[in-house]
């Protein structure tokens, strides 16, 4: 489709596809529901969606067949494509790490020497080799790769890992961490810096950041005295300088916060002993800085 607008690749069906989708419902895209097609555009932003096989996604953004693409680091990085990242995403995080059986034991990575191991990921375990200095043999295999020590055609794996439970469930343990991988927008290395579509392009980045930033952020609303506000203000991890208003109360005062979210079970106590009370979080839907 040659209409000018910026083409996006995204997974068609798999552990990428409904977080990508709900990413860029968040930027405030409408994305009518896909079903089995091909290519969908939205229908308020200058925006195509390719939906392909995850493997494809980054050769289509090398050549150009897409503008840019959402893909995990790990199938980037095995495919070698000639492409930028432009953007870390923070979902679809697991770990490509070396497993062996729970029965054997391994201290260092020298005892890797000599050993088979399969993995789909031949480029990153052969570049992990060459970097630590280790004589293994790769075994390539394209899927189930756990069961390969079972079955006798290999000592240990190579393999994603998010929770553990298939590692547990096939009698294997963690040896050690080979990448460590994320959903990331990656681009397309020739894009025209003054065409249309770059425009699309960085209009579409803002949103994304400002969905990103909201993400890990929440705001919190509580009320404390007059004479806590200097231990109050110690205690919040703030992003930016607190708001600070008046309550009918003239002892109290009302204070809001935009903080990271993780902090805030590490927090509430604390406010609390110092006097905040009524302590509110909301999430944010979008955030520019
Ligand atoms: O059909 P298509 O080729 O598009 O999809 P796919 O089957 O090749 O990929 P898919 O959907 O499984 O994964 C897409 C991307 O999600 C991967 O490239 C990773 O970047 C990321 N991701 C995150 C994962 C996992 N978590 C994950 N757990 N990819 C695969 N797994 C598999 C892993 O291979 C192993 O079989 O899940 C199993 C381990 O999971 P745990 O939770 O038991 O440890
Ligand atoms: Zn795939």
């Amino acid at each position: 489709m040659l209409n000018g607008n910026l083409k996006l690749a995204i997974q068609k069906s798999g552990r990428l596809t409904e977080k990508s989708l709900q990413l860029l419902r968040t930027c405030g895209l409408d994305i009518e529901n896909y079903s089995d097609r091909l290519l969908v555009s939205s229908r308020n932003f200058e925006l195509d969606l390719l939906f392909l096989r995850d493997d494809d996604i980054p050769e289509y953004v090398q050549d150009g067949v897409a503008d840019i693409g959402i893909v995990g680091e790990n199938v980037v990085i095995e495919k070698e494509a000639d492409v930028d990242t432009i953007k870390k995403l923070g979902y679809g995080k697991c770990t490509l790490m070396i497993a062996i059986p729970e029965d054997k034991n391994m201290l260092s990575l020298d005892e890797l020497n000599g050993k088979r191991v399969a993995t789909s990921y031949p480029k990153i375990l052969a570049n992990f080799f060459r970097n630590n200095k280790i004589d293994a043999k790769i075994i390539q295999i394209s899927g189930s790769v756990e069961i390969a020590p079972s079955l006798g055609i290999a000592d240990c794996i190579c393999d994603i890992v998010s929770t553990g439970n298939t590692l547990k469930l096939n009698k294997l343990k963690k040896f050690t961490n080979v990448f460590d991988s994320e959903a990331i927008l990656i681009g397309n290395k020739n894009f025209d810096k003054d065409s249309g579509k770059y425009a699309i392009l960085k209009n579409l980045i803002v949103r994304i950041e400002s969905a990103l930033n909201a993400k890990t952020s929440k705001y919190l609303m509580m009320n404390v005295p007059k004479v806590a506000l200097p231990r109050i203000r110690e205690i919040l991890p703030s992003l930016k300088s607190p708001t600070i208003l008046p309550l009918a109360d003239e002892s109290m005062l009302a204070v809001h916060a935009v903080i990271p979210s993780d902090t805030f079970w590490d927090i509430q106590n604390d406010l609390h002993e110092a006097g905040a009370s009524g302590l509110l979080l909301i999430p944010i839907e979008n955030m520019i800085l």
